[in-house]
């Protein structure tokens, strides 16, 4: 008994074409634990068992690690060898189902299924597939090393413009300050000129005014003073009814005499205390007309009037259900007249400024002339400043720690979908342009480099673009891959209003990939 147990265990041992069975489907790496001993200590160690069970087609580990090349533990795993390729790692209910899943076929090696071993021709596909991305990094690389030199060369030039623009500044703006001294000396006398002709004007004007005002008091006093008297008295005053200031029936002598301050007043009283008073609201006996006189309270009152119908009609369509904005037009169409008149009466009054005389004129020329030489020296100031700001701008850009995305600096790049054109203005913004004519719709501002730590440039940000209608503002996040053209290749908006852009640029291509991926390929196979 003993001995025949003993040769048995030989047998296996020594017999190659039992190893291979029992032994098929583990991993090259987990071949020691499965020494042929005795026993078999489950690879979770939460049993050990006879070796003979292992592949023995019943599953007596919990984990199924002593199944390995059959289907039956529901958890098990097998493990292709794929001479020539690279080994996988497949559940071991796959092994003996009909369906080949090794490429070397192992997996159906008990059934009458020939599979085809097709590990060579894996190989050769994915080594061609590698060699392509290799040959796609290296010609990336080679472009990307000619923008890193470039970029060595174009920030030394910006540095130099830089300093060369600062210097140019502090001159232009010496050369501004001249200028500005000549202005201000210019402008001094220009100043005199116009505040004389400007007060001149005024006295001539308080002149005319002041003589209106004595015509119209000589007229006014003639025709009130009915008895030529020299003297305007109370009874005379009293036919003119419109100075009734608090528009009662009657203008009682009370009232009269509180406006002449005295029974009768000759020119000079009139001028000092009644003129004033009354200038405003007078108007000549033949001017009034024989109906009763229409006052100002009278015509609020109308007004006021009319306003209530309108409303009242307007109150009326609303309950008919016209729309609002009707009332308010014809309210509008009873105050507009109003203010209208207001308006002209103003202008009436607004006499402009009269033409400047050949002496002004000619300081104002000066001037003139001294403003424009300052504003043009100080147009270059601006200009030479705004340089400099767009310089300094470039330099703060981060383009990479070589200055590998320095070629995308001022540079704007177009994706055509069927309904928008989206562009994204490298280190500004990025934009959705609607091809059916509608408004551009910014997608987002510039915001930083947002790949991972280990690969910060591989990704950027546009972030606080528009913002949705009802939702949150507007983002794109670019990712950038290897390619040898700088170009978007992919729009899309995966969450609302959060675009993303797959763009192709030989400044993420990798030297590593580029020289290492051969190398790889012949330790992998
Ligand atoms: C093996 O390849 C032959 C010819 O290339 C083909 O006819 C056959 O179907 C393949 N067998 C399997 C299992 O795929
Ligand atoms: C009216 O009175 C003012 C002083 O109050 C005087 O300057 C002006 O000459 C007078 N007008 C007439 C016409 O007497
Ligand atoms: C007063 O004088 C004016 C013209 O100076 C004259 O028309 C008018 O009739 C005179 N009135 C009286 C009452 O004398
Ligand atoms: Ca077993
Ligand atoms: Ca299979
Ligand atoms: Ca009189």
């Amino acid at each position: 008994m003993n001995l025949i147990l003993i040769s048995s265990l030989f047998t296996i041992v020594f017999s190659g074409n039992i190893e291979q069975t029992v032994l098929r489907g583990i991993p090259t790496s987990l071949l020691p634990k499965y020494t042929l001993a005795k026993t078999f200590l489950c690879l979770d160690g939460s049993s050990t068992i006879p070796f003979e069970f292992v592949n023995d087609d019943y599953c007596d580990c919990r984990d199924g690690s002593d199944e390995p090349g059959t289907s039956a533990c529901p958890n098990g795993r097998f493990f292709c060898e794929n001479k020539g390729y690279i080994g996988t790692i497949i559940p071991s209910h796959f092994v003996g189902d009909g369906v080949c899943d090794c490429c070397d076929g192992t997996d159906e090696y008990e059934t009458k299924i020939v599979c085809n071993n097709t590990c060579f021709e894996l190989a050769q596909k994915t080594r061609a597939e590698r060699e392509a991305r290799r040959a796609l990094h290296a010609a990336g690389v080679a472009k990307k090393l000619e923008i890193i030199s470039k970029s060595v060369l174009i920030k030394s030039d910006r540095e130099a413009r830089l300093r060369e623009l600062e210097e140019g500044l502090q001159k232009v703006e010496d050369e501004l300050k001249g200028k500005e001294e000549l202005k201000q000396q210019a402008e001094a006398p220009e100043n005199e000129a116009k505040d004389k002709h400007q007060k001149l004007w005024e006295e001539q004007r308080a002149v005319r005014e002041a003589i209106a005002r004595d015509n119209q008091m000589h007229e006014m006093f003639a025709e009130l003073d009915a008895n030529n008297d020299s003297l305007v008295s109370i009874e005379e005053l009293q036919k003119h009814t419109e100075l009734d200031s608090d528009h009662e029936n009657e203008f009682t002598v009370e009232e009269v005499r509180l406006i002449l301050g005295a029974d009768s007043v000759n020119f000079d009283e009139f001028n000092v205390t009644v003129f004033d008073q009354i200038s405003n609201s007078y108007k000549k006996l033949s001017e009034q007309s024989s109906e009763t006189p229409v006052d100002h309270a009278d015509v609020a009152a109308t007004t006021e009037a009319q306003l209530d119908q309108i409303q009242a009609e307007a109150d009326e369509e609303t309950s008919a259900g016209e729309d609002e904005y009707e009332h308010e037009e014809e309210q509008q169409d009873i105050t507009t007249p109003v203010a209208t008149s207001l308006e002209h009466e103003k202008h009436i009054h607004d006499d402009t400024v009269p033409e400047y005389d050949d002496e002004t004129k000619k300081l104002i020329q000066l001037a003139d002339h001294a403003r424009n030489e300052y504003n043009e020296v100080e147009g270059r100031v601006q200009d030479i400043k705004r340089q400099i700001d767009d310089l300094k701008r470039q330099s703060d850009v981060d383009t990479g720690p070589h200055g590998e995305y320095s070629a995308f600096i001022d540079q704007c790049y177009d994706y055509e979908e069927r309904e928008y054109t989206y562009r994204i203005c490298m280190f500004k913004d990025a934009k959705q342009i609607s091809k059916g004519g509608g408004s551009d719709v910014t997608i987002g501002y510039w915001e930083g480099w947002t790949g991972p730590e280990n690969n910060k440039y591989l990704k950027m940000k546009y972030a606080n673009g528009a913002t949705c209608w009802n939702g949150p503002a507007r983002s794109l996040t670019v990712t950038f891959q290897c390619g040898t053209e700088h170009k978007p290749i992919d729009v899309r908006e995966p969450t609302r209003c959060e675009y993303s852009m797959i763009f192709e640029t030989p400044s993420a291509c990798d030297e590593r990939i580029a020289t290492a991926a051969m190398h790889q390929e012949h330790e992998e196979f």
